[in-house]
């Protein structure tokens, strides 16, 4: 059957996977969201539901005032003997760490640190022994991959850390993973950095330290040639394998949806992707069909393509116990109350436009084209919805509270330039009921008042993508609430449809 990629769309990148009792559980690198880490299960690969995250708790993860792309980076997500173990890096201090539990739909361990540097650590069970490997670099100042033993009850080192592969020769040499199939240790890794040059390489060796040698190959899977309108699907790199419900194996990847094709752009950030490989009978493999990855790939296994269901989003069902919705750095949790349909949230002198904890309760976009629509009142100064990529970037429609005037407000905020785009006047007694429209290109603001449709205005997507923004998170749909006296508001009637088309 023809499955369609993304498999998980939306920011969600650097995908770790692992597979336990027939189910497969996908982590992802979370950067200053909170709780940090979104967890995924399947049991066909292709239809993938939230089930969590791993690191729900301060003293896993500190994210006070930490940078946008800082935080927590690529995780490795592993099943050994009845336990899962998470291993993350946190770059804003630059430690790794990992965590374990026997109960992956429960809490996670606090944390056990590792003395290695670099990131996107790996940990590889194997005959009894535990490796940690990273990126990291040599005596010399080259980049490379690093290993070294551990004991996996302390976290301590058991070997000194040596670097056992230089890659095949592109920059960001980086997502080292390994896997011992046969006779064969196989180290798999990313290049290129998770931009359009990015790719997956791999090398083998007999030995888990090494020497290993490079597939001639290299790199095994990238999108890097494809330009134009030859495919709208880039940034390919940084996976893991695993065995798929026919038994062939698979790679996990991220890789992004550009816009434009000229110059291009995406700003859904990076997400999931699926590949079927080969192996050949010398022992090495390939990406199966073609080295690049498509939006519609051939597996050979059946399993539920239904997308829709996932990414819709309604106060319907609890919002307190939907694990899409997610917080900024360390959020007061205080300032956020879940009723059974509606939400209260209670405003704060921290802005959006701050490197903090804005009372702010988010989304992930998912698709290009969505529709949403919310129902506001309140006494805050500021309490709307904002299409978030990160503080210098963001476009906020909310309803505006000043000196006993009520109006709905579309600001725009890329950069240092920040510009309020249109005022609408509200009676005191009215709700604002605010819609925005998406496509591939814009954002349409809307007011519906007295039962009319009124158009506020448009922003391009352009300017909240990572190509402008920088960094490597994707754009949110956020509720939040600001306001100097600590005054709540509340939040009613969501719906938000995202759609392929
Ligand atoms: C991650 C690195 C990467 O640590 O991006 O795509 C970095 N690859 O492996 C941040 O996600």
């Amino acid at each position: 059957m023809k499955i369609q990629n993304p498999i998980i769309r939306g920011f969600y990148p650097d995908p770790s996977i692992c597979k336990a009792n027939g189910i497969y559980y996908i982590a992802c690198s979370s950067f200053q969201y909170f709780p940090a880490v979104p967890l995924f299960e399947s049991t066909d690969l292709i239809y993938w539901k939230q089930i969590g995250h791993c690191l729900t708790r301060k003293s896993q993860v500190q994210l006070h005032e930490v940078p946008n792309s800082g935080g927590i980076f690529a995780p490795t997500l592993r099943y050994y003997e009845g336990f899962f173990y998470l291993v993350v890096n946190n770059n804003t201090d630059s430690k790794n760490f990992y965590v374990f539990t026997d109960n992956i739909y429960g809490e996670w361990s606090e944390p056990i640190f590792v003395e290695q540097k670099g990131i996107d650590p790996s940990l590889f069970f194997d005959e009894g022994n535990v490796y940690f490997t990273s990126n990291g670099e040599d005596e010399k100042g080259n980049p490379c991959i690093l290993q070294c033993k551990i004991d996996i009850k302390t976290g301590k080192k058991l070997t000194k850390t040596v670097p056992i592969w230089s890659g095949s020769g592109g920059r960001y040499l980086e997502s080292p993973h390994i896997y011992h199939k046969g006779d064969w240790y196989y180290l798999m890794a990313a290049e290129g950095g998770t931009e359009y040059g990015h790719m997956i390489t791999y090398a083998r060796s007999k030995n888990v330290f090494g020497p290993y040698e490079g597939y001639q190959k290299n790199p095994v899977l990238t999108n890097r040639n494809l330009g134009g309108n030859q495919s709208c699907i880039q940034g390919i790199g940084h996976g893991d394998l695993i065995e798929g419900p026919d038994g062939n194996d698979y790679i996990v990847c991220l890789g992004f949806r550009q816009s434009s094709m000229w110059q291009p752009y995406h700003h859904l950030g990076r997400e999931v992707f699926l590949k079927q490989i080969e192996w050949q009978a010398d022992g090495w493999f390939s990406a199966k069909g073609s080295s690049t990855v498509c939006e519609w790939e051939e597996v050979a296994f059946d399993g539920n393509l239904q997308k829709e269901d996932q990414y819709d989003l309604t106060f319907d069902s609890s919002i307190s116990t939907n694990p899409r919705w997610t917080y900024l750095r360390d959020y007061k949790k205080e300032n956020y109350r879940f009723w059974e349909k509606e939400l209260s949230l209670c405003g704060t002198e921290v802005t959006l436009n701050d490197r903090d904890s804005p009372t702010f309760i988010g989304v992930r976009q998912s698709e290009f084209f969505t529709h949403l629509s919310v129902e506001i009142n309140g006494e805050a100064m500021e309490a709307g919805v904002t299409f978030y990529m990160d503080e210098d970037h963001h476009y906020d429609l909310f309803l505006s509270r000043e000196n006993k005037e009520k109006w709905v407000i579309l600001r725009i905020h890329i950069g240092d330039a920040e510009q309020i785009i249109m005022r609408f006047a509200l009676e005191q007694e009215e709700n604002a009921i605010l819609e925005v429209i998406s496509d591939k290109e814009k954002y349409q603001f809307y007011v519906r008042y007295k039962k009319k449709l009124h158009y506020l205005g448009k922003a391009r997507t352009k300017y909240l993508s990572s190509e402008v923004a920088g960094g490597f998170t994707g754009v949110f749909m956020g509720l939040y609430a600001v306001d100097f006296h600590n005054k709540w508001s509340n939040f009613s009637n969501l719906r938000w449809i995202q759609r392929q088309q």
